[in-house]
């Protein structure tokens, strides 16, 4: 992507209105615009950053079993009066009435409807387990919507559902989804800490959320220090062992770990001191296993080996895309800007030209630019006229991992420099080295 080109409006001042620093590098670097109270456009940047997150969470779900499907954000709300929602979801849900006059809403969740859709043709215990995914715009006219997409209005969710005949067998179902969460997290960059949580209008009693520790959350959380090391699900694990999953389970869940709701003062002292983490966290994700709370009043049964009908166990995992992204700046950024985990960056690599319109700078940026998209690399070339100050400090604002900076001087000299964002560290070598380098 030429720069020249690209649509990328980055704010020279600091946005009055953003009270925390991912809010304020997402206006600046020009990824985000509020539309309307709690109502964003992602512009072409956050796209790309958003895209990529999505990416990472569609893998893993797949890799635990999940089957991905859409869903519209319109609902009628029969759905919900069958349920017994419709009434207690309250304020929070976005009521709209159709020209006959249907009431409608927008959807804030959607246990009801993939639960209509799996009653509609799911008869037997043969077919289960079964786990429907989406990752879609869910609404939430929250009280307080603020820092952003981090407690946004319309916000983006992955949710999943999972069905299974028995209790047993949805807890191996709720243990995939754990282990994949924390896979997730981990791809993602960030270091996610599944705490007991309280499962609120969802339901049920048994419930996770999963937290990053940062000073800006909006969570006060409870937990032992032992958790920020502990090792990641690989990459072979196997999602239907069910011994396997329940360990992963079992040492994940073995150490105190709590949010304030389900808070144990006397439980968290038995932790010694010097283990105690009580901080500030951000929650990516929930994940609940509600039994037959929504299979019942609504009807989903399926016919099991015995004969008989019986109520489906369920259990819903939801991450919210649109808030990981501020997270994960929550968690990598300096007072330069963004630091994107290479995973998610929304470029790999940026090429400036420090010079443009030199013809040996031209030519240079030219060569590596088409070396390194023809193999593979997502590459921005900072082709304008911007002074050479400008354009290093919108590398750095928006975080690409990657600078390959070309100068008159080095050019001369057939050379680049190859600055690492994170480290701020800058090398000078030959042209056909750095190229060399990003093209594996
Ligand atoms: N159906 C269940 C699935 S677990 C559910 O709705 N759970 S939830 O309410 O906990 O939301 C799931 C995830 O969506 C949260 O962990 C959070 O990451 C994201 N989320 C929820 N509300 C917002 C919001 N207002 N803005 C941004 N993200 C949100």
């Amino acid at each position: 992507m030429r720069l020249s080109r690209y649509f990328m409006p980055i704010l020279k001042e600091n946005p009055k209105e953003a009270e925390i620093v991912s809010h304020r590098l997402m206006l600046r670097a020009g990824m985000i615009r509020q539309q309307s109270q709690g109502i964003y456009s992602w512009l072409p940047l956050g796209k790309r950053v958003l895209d990529k997150v999505n990416v990472i969470i569609r893998d893993e779900q797949n890799r635990a079993g999940a089957i991905e499907l859409s869903m519209p954000t319109l609902q009628s709300a029969e759905l919900w009066q069958e349920s017994g929602r419709y009434d207690a979801y309250g304020k929070e849900m976005l009521r709209i009435k159709d020209r006959q006059d249907r009431p409608m809403l927008y959807g804030p969740t959607n246990e009801e409807m993939v639960t209509d859709i799996f009653r509609s043709s799911v008869k037997s215990y043969k077919d289960l387990p079964l786990n429907l995914y989406h990752i879609q715009l869910k609404f939430r006219d929250e009280i307080r919507p603020r820092f952003g997409t981090m407690r946004s209005r319309e916000f983006m969710m992955k949710d999943a559902y999972s069905f299974d005949l028995t209790r047993e067998a949805a807890e191996h179902s709720y243990n995939k989804m754990f282990a994949a969460y924390l896979r997730t997290f981990d791809r993602l960059g960030l270091r996610a800490i599944p705490m007991r949580a309280d499962t609120g209008p969802i339901g049920g009693n048994l419930s996770h959320e999963f937290i990053i520790l940062a000073d800006t959350g909006e969570s006060e959380v409870f937990c032992h220090k032992d958790f920020v090391g502990f090792d990641i699900p690989g990459d072979r694990t196997d999602f239907d062992s069910v011994e396997g999953l329940q360990a992963i389970f079992d040492k994940w869940t073995s150490l105190y770990a709590a949010t304030s709701e389900m808070h144990d003062e006397a439980a968290f002292n038995a932790v010694p001191e010097g283990d105690r983490l009580s901080a500030r966290g951000i929650e990516v994700g929930h994940i609940f296993y509600f039994g037959t709370k929504y299979s019942e009043p609504m009807g989903a049964k399926v016919q099991g080996p015995d004969g008989k009908e019986h109520f489906v166990h369920m259990g819903s995992y939801g991450i919210g895309p649109t808030r990981l992204v501020p997270a994960i700046i929550e968690a990598s950024h300096d007072d330069n800007g963004i630091i994107w985990p290479a995973s998610v960056a929304p470029f790999d690599i940026v090429v400036i030209n420090m010079k443009a319109g030199d013809q040996a700078c031209d030519d240079t940026c030219e060569l590596i630019y088409a070396a390194l998209t023809k193999a593979g690399k997502d590459v921005l070339y900072d082709d304008t006229d911007d002074r050479a100050g400008t354009k290093f400090a919108t590398a750095d604002l928006i975080g690409v991992p990657v600078q390959i900076i070309a100068g008159p001087r080095a050019v001369a000299n057939g050379e680049v420099e190859v600055k690492d964002r994170k480290t701020g560290a800058r090398e000078t070598m030959t042209i056909e080295a750095a190229i060399n380098r990003f093209v594996a």
